[in-house]
């Protein structure tokens, strides 16, 4: 059951739930309410044993107790355990245990999460802006929270079938012939590719919306020819317009007053790669509008796929924040004292000092910070819908719950660094949970240098997210995975991923048809108290389970299985199976071999390998596991969908 409660007068419309709701005349059940001068706080007392799900992208754990979480969208470089901000705002959150309730924060601005850190036991919440609608969410179980909020939120984006494929990215591949080399790398070592991600380098002087001419000379038939190869391109976009004479997408910003203004009513300047920028103001429906146009002459030339970045917006230097570098940001972060990140801290000055026009009111654009980024990948999203008819690819950095309907995200600028990975792997059930099936983090790590060891780790984790990018920062060590040797180990684990697409596909787009979530941690699906807490084992869609090696050095683990699970191994590109008992066992995995589970009396459907998803065969497929049938998802891959028809259900039986 959904109740919402809606508290003073809420400053705007957001555009996060797709469901009307009455509003309950009744007081907020779980919460007691303070308020002083600047905030309204939200208490409730957290049993012991009580867990807390959700948050979305944010740092902390499956379980959230111990820290603080600040929905503030924020650039930042440093991503800790107990980093409060990242580049999403994701309210929602499920209590599970004495009592047993989900609960939407549903505000577009800054709101903190105190969850058993400053005060033992108890969860407080404190919002900047005290005017706001809460939805309080309860079911039988934790799923069933989850799955109701879901269809609160909309369905999720759902991207081409070649995104399930996998894509190879790098901040310095800047030319033709760079994408080229790294494709035909993969073609020679026989490593499958899907996609290759273009980043700022492409545009002519980080102008968005050109190409730097000398370094893509031969548009669009670069393309075309790359996509007869079966590999799609996939540019960057950035939020900032770049301030010059001549700029076309600068002049009509100014000429059609899309750009967000200063308090003195002169357009907001602030510096970011290519100098000065203005910032669409794309909380208006006509900046909007204007600005999805821009995908029209990239679509024309044959992208269909376009990651959004510095969307918060991230914003280096302005005349309001003083700072002269990222550094400076930095450094605030080995000051003990800091109470919330220094990042936040800096932007505070350029974010109280623009606004944005939202419901046709000028607004402190702090106030309605958190719905930027979304707004931009809205803008991005039904711009390409109207002038493209089928599926895209498109994920943001940047995020708010309702963005989820338009686009995937990736986890932002992680590192290659082994606690990161175990960083992704408690991100994804809290992304899934706010709505973010289409998500992953750049495998291998983006900032510092990769070692051969964590890529074909991390690798194994990222056969089962949807989003699989290889993604790395500029002057970092080169982490394609023809780049360490031996490289039958990556084609090992990079074709896994090809043979289950079936499932994957299959899986994900069944979870988002139908309000699921398509990764859960373990106490969603087994009612055994065994589970509860369990940090290092996922479910991925109905069937498997994971429980990825994530140290450095190991090659056995132990895992607990719920009940009898078949364990499934994939080792010099053979499956092998083992029947093992409910219970604790250890398990050994080599570098060179993934393990999974597939649980009692499921089948998952493998399809043969393939070197991109348009060699795939998605119908040709056998069945794996002691079940007897699967029911498969199957469509075209690329045309838009708008319901789970039955007709798409096709059910695989073992003879
Ligand atoms: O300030 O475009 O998160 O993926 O490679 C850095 C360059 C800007 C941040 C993104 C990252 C991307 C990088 N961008």
């Amino acid at each position: 059951m959904i109740r919402k409660y809606v508290i003073g007068k809420p400053l705007i419309q957001t555009f996060s739930t797709v469901r009307q709701i009455d509003p309950s005349a009744d007081p907020l059940p779980y919460f007691t309410q303070r308020r002083t001068k600047k905030h309204l706080y939200f208490h409730y007392q957290l049993d012991r044993k009580d867990i807390v799900y959700g948050l979305g992208e944010n740092m902390g754990g499956i379980n959230k107790r111990g820290h603080t979480y600040a929905s503030y969208n924020t650039d930042n470089p440093i991503h800790r355990e107990n980093t409060p901000s990242l580049y999403s705002a994701h309210n929602f959150l499920i209590v599970d245990g004495r009592d047993l309730f989900g609960v939407f924060f549903d505000t577009p601005s800054k709101i903190t999460f105190d969850v058993d850190k400053t005060t033992p036991g108890e969860l407080f919440i404190r919002t900047a802006n005290d005017n706001l609608d809460i939805y309080m969410i309860t079911a039988s179980d934790a799923n069933s929270i989850a799955r109701e909020f879901l269809s609160l939120i909309g369905r999720p984006f759902l991207p081409p079938l070649w995104a399930f494929g996998f894509g190879q990215s790098r901040w310095g591949y800047k030319s033709e012939a760079d994408l080229l080399a790294v494709m035909e790398a993969h073609k020679l070592n026989r490593l499958p590719l899907d996609w290759l991600c273009m980043d700022i380098d492409y545009m002519d002087h980080f102008k968005l919306f050109t190409f730097n001419k000398l370094r893509f000379p031969f548009l669009p038939a670069f393309v075309e020819k790359t996509r007869q190869r079966g590999v799609h391109l996939v540019p960057i976009v950035d939020a900032g317009v770049k301030v010059e004479e001549g700029y076309d997408v600068y002049e009509e910003g100014v000429v059609g007053d899309y750009f967000c203004r200063n308090k003195d009513g002169g357009i907001f300047k602030g510096t970011v790669w290519p100098g000065i920028v203005h910032f669409p103001d794309f909380f208006r429906p006509e900046v909007r509008r204007w600005f999805g146009d821009k995908y029209k002459a990239m679509l024309d030339l044959g992208f269909d796929g376009f990651w959004n970045d510095m969307n918060e917006p991230s914003i280096f230097s302005s005349e309001y924040s003083k700072v002269k570098s990222k550094l400076d940001i930095v450094k605030g972060f080995f000051n003990p004292h800091h109470k919330e990140s220094k990042a936040e801290e800096v932007a505070h000055f350029d974010y109280h000092n623009f606004y944005n026009v939202a419901d046709g009111k000028p607004l402190v654009h702090h106030l309605v910070h958190n719905l930027y980024g979304g707004y931009m990948t809205m803008a991005s999203c039904q711009g390409i819908e109207r002038h493209y008819d089928k599926r895209f690819l498109l994920f943001s950095r940047s995020s708010c719950i309702g963005a989820h309907r338009y686009g995937g995200l990736w986890t932002g600028d992680n590192e290659s660094r082994w606690d990161h990975l175990r960083t992704e792997f408690h991100q994804l059930p809290g992304l899934n949970m706010c709505g973010f099936l289409y998500s992953g983090a750049d495998t291998g790590g983006f900032g510092s240098n990769c070692t051969r060891e964590l890529l074909l780790r991390w690798l194994a984790l990222s056969v089962f997210t949807p989003l699989m990018r290889n993604h790395a920062a500029r002057r970092t060590r080169s982490q394609e995975c023809y780049m360490f040797g031996h490289i039958s180990a990556f084609r090992n684990v990079l074709m896994l991923r090809y043979r289950l697409l079936p499932y994957i596909y299959s899986e994900f787009m069944k979870a988002a048809l139908n309000d699921d979530m398509y990764i859960k941690p373990l106490a969603f699906v087994f009612d055994d108290p065994r589970v509860r807490g369990i940090e290092n084992q996922l479910m991925v869609g109905e069937s498997i389970m994971i429980a990825p090696i994530m140290e450095k050095g190991q090659t056995e683990r132990s895992v607990y299985l719920p009940e009898a699970m078949t364990m499934v191994s994939y080792r010099n590109q053979k499956f092998t199976t083992e029947k093992l008992k409910k219970g604790k066992h250890t398990i050994e995995v080599p570098e060179d071999e993934v393990v999974f589970f597939i649980r009692h009396d499921h089948c998952i459907i493998i399809g043969r390998e393939a070197l991109n998803t348009a060699e795939a065969d998605l119908k040709n497929v056998e069945l794996l596991g002691d079940g007897k049938s699967y029911l498969q998802y199957l469509d075209d891959g690329y045309t838009r969908v708008t319901n789970i028809e039955n007709a798409r259900l096709i059910k695989r039986a073992t003879n």
